[in-house]
């Protein structure tokens, strides 16, 4: 049987280190090859092997997919919401042209499996607010909304035209202490814990009753696990599934935090990124993922507080 070789394209980013490392503790350090425009990021040095890669330099990446015999490839590289609004070409070059080389080398070389991330920023103003269903309404209102679903169409017809086994999910915000955020809306529920521990105070640039779904990176990084093992028979969803955890508000994780610093302080500064905030969902439907692949999240928010605060202290 041929032996897995890996390839993580995005590998220094707030997902791509913690998922890196996950693979590499599945198939072995070697078989992971972690690769990022940006330097390596310090906690992947010296755990496996490391290449300098621009996504959208097909030749390169076509290379490096021949040269290290390449059979699964994870796509994190992208621009966030935040970020995408401030540079819409940049967010919509890279977020598009990014995944089409990939789908057409993994079409070229055969690729066993490939995994793209999706995102709740699909869903816009007009779908539902609570429980969003897996098939709704969607008419996002960010540039990278439109590139994610758009994404997922590719996705699926990579599928349905060239028996691309590609597999997405659509991650709510993720919370974690390892590695940065890149630029996201939901990044103030990160900021929040190290404010709090450094400064005891906070300013939010979310109104304090803004609910979004969120889910803590350990969650995050199982369920992509969890989907990329899971059978091609139990994939129903080509596009991207939706995945949900927890829903919290400003205030919600301002008052999980205080019950642990009883001395921390929050102030509420909106700014564009609420109106961003207020066009997703503030909770998400993921019964097809429990059905399909057995999707179930461990953390909640009490529990997430506590990691947090534990670990940044
Ligand atoms: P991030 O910004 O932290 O990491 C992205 C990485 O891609 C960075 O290290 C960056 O240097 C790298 N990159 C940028 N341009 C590149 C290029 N041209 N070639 C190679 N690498 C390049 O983002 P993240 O939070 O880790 O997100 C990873 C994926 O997950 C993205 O597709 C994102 O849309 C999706 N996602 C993230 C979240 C979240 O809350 N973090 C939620 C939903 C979806
Ligand atoms: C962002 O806020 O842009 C991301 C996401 C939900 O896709 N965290």
């Amino acid at each position: 049987m041929q032996k897995e070789k890996i390839l993580v394209i995005g590998a220094s980013g707030q997902i791509g280190v913690e998922l890196t490392m996950a693979l590499r503790n599945l198939y072995g350090n070697a078989n992971v090859v972690a690769s990022d425009l940006r330097e390596e990021n310090e906690l992947l040095k010296g755990t496996g092997p490391y290449v300098s890669l621009d996504v959208m330099n097909k030749e390169m990446l076509h290379v490096q997919v021949i040269r290290q015999n390449i059979t699964q490839i994870y796509l994190l590289a992208a621009i966030l919401s935040a970020t995408g609004e401030k540079n819409p070409n940049l967010a919509w070059n890279l977020n598009m042209q990014g995944l089409l080389n990939v789908l057409d080398i993994a079409r070229e070389e055969k690729i066993k499996k490939v995994y793209w991330p999706s995102s709740i920023a699909v869903f816009g103003p007009t779908s539902p607010k609570k429980n969003c269903p897996q098939q709704t309404i969607i008419e996002p209102i960010t540039v990278y909304g439109i590139s994610k679903y758009a994404g997922e169409f590719w996705c699926n017809y990579f599928n349905k035209r060239f028996g691309v086994d590609v597999r997405s999910l659509r991650y709510p915000g993720l919370i974690s202490y390892k590695s940065e955020p890149g630029g996201g809306t939901t990044d103030y529920a990160i900021e929040i814990f190290h404010d709090a521990i450094e400064e005891k105070k906070y300013e939010c640039f979310l109104k304090k009753d803004t609910y979004l779904p969120m889910m803590y990176m350990p969650d995050a990084i199982r369920a992509t696990i969890e989907l990329m093992e899971a059978p091609q028979k139990r994939i129903s969803v080509r596009t991207s599934y939706n995945i949900s955890a927890i829903s919290f508000s400003p205030a919600e994780i301002a008052a999980s935090i205080k019950k642990r610093i009883p001395e921390f302080q929050i102030k509420y500064k909106p700014d564009y990124r609420q109106v961003i905030a207020e066009s997703w969902p503030q909770s998400i439907d993921d019964s097809v993922a429990k059905k399909d692949w057995h999707w179930k999240p461990e953390y909640d928010l009490e529990k997430l507080t506590d990691d947090m605060l534990k670990n940044i202290k």
